[in-house]
């Protein structure tokens, strides 16, 4: 199983240092060998070497040069980051992120060999447009984008579900995944208000591969929980 946490625009230095501590030795007191990520705040990103794998929530698809306000390659491989997320829901649609642009990070970071966990996800009012837009909408997340990339994890994100306590029932979990497990076999991960309530429950869903978890994860305490019911 794969558990992540996106700890996104929270946390200082200090605080994310603790944080990534404390789940390593949960992990190791309690011979945990799952495969754990951490995405925090960029500030946060560090060269680290222990259990967690710990990520980028974004950077842009180039390795230096003049993109005021990112960072490239180059500072990922100061601190020995190899594992990214792309295509988040608020990269997409707080940040305006087109799928053009996720596409050209994707290739980019692909032929630098990264992990990239790749989020797809539908809004409300496309869900409410009934199963087959909503897998339309989610297909054409996937267009331009290598889903037989062997360093892909996907992460299926319904918008709607984010940070607002609503979740899809465990059948419509179980009926989108065993659909995008035919778009591709990388392990498929669900997020949106995933909690020590109800984590347990969704890792156990069939097509269901680990979980992304944002809010819910920001005291470790909770998300050593998580990883323990993997
Ligand atoms: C979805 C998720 C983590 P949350 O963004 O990626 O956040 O668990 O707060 O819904």
């Amino acid at each position: 199983m794969i558990i992540a946490a996106n700890l996104k625009t929270n946390l200082t230095r200090e605080k994310t240092a603790k944080y990534i501590a404390e789940v390593e030795s949960f992990l190791s007191k309690n011979s945990i060998s799952e495969e754990v990520f951490v995405f925090p705040a960029t500030s946060s990103l560090n060269s680290h070497s222990g259990a967690v794998v710990v990520g980028a929530q974004n950077a842009y698809p180039t390795t230096n040069g003049a993109f005021t306000g990112e960072i490239g390659y180059e500072q990922l491989e100061e601190f020995g980051i190899k594992t990214i997320l792309i295509g988040h829901s608020e990269r997409r649609h707080i940040i305006g992120e087109t799928q053009e642009e996720l596409v050209k990070k994707f290739n980019f970071y692909k032929e630098l060999g990264f992990k990239i966990i790749y989020c797809v996800g539908e809004p409300l009012e496309i869900r409410e447009a009934g199963f087959d837009s909503m897998m339309e909408y989610i297909s054409a997340q996937y267009e331009g984008i290598d889903a037989l990339y062997e360093n892909l994890i996907v992460a299926y994100e319904p918008v709607w579900a984010i940070g607002t306590g609503l979740t899809p029932t465990n059948e419509d979990i179980v009926a989108i995944h065993a659909e995008l497990k035919k778009k591709s076999s990388a392990p498929l991960l669900y997020g949106g208000s995933v909690k020590v309530t109800n984590a347990a429950e969704v890792l156990a869903l069939d097509g269901v591969d680990g979980v992304l978890v944002g809010s819910a994860a920001l005291y470790a305490e909770h998300f050593c929980t998580m990883c323990e019911y993997a």
